[in-house]
């Protein structure tokens, strides 16, 4: 997956995470993301987390949008455990829930 196609699919995930019901969206700002590696690498990693339904990785942004199964609470500790496991630093992290 490339740098662009990752950008297209957060695009398109971003409309269908509002439509969804009970679902919360973590985004992650994320230091240390320096190429398309990183970023699938990321990505890779945190897809193998429960309850994590999505996630898309912008680079230019330097930030992780994560969305949970519905219903499914994200572990918030364990989401950024699993960057710094990945050799990344998890720096400002936001909360939503949509419904
Ligand atoms: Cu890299």
């Amino acid at each position: 997956m490339n740098h662009r196609q990752i950008t297209m699919v957060a695009l398109i995930l971003y409309p269908l995470s509002l439509i969804a019901a009970g679902e919360q969206v973590v985004d992650i700002n994320i230091e240390g993301m320096s190429c398309k590696f990183c970023a699938h690498k990321i990505q890779k990693e945190l897809t193998l987390l429960p309850g994590v339904e999505t996630v898309s990785v912008s680079i230019d942004d330097k930030k992780v949008h994560i969305v949970m199964s519905p219903g499914k609470k994200a572990n918030v500790e364990q989401l950024k455990k699993k960057i710094t496991a990945s050799g990344f630093t998890p720096v400002e992290t936001t909360t939503e829930t949509r419904d």
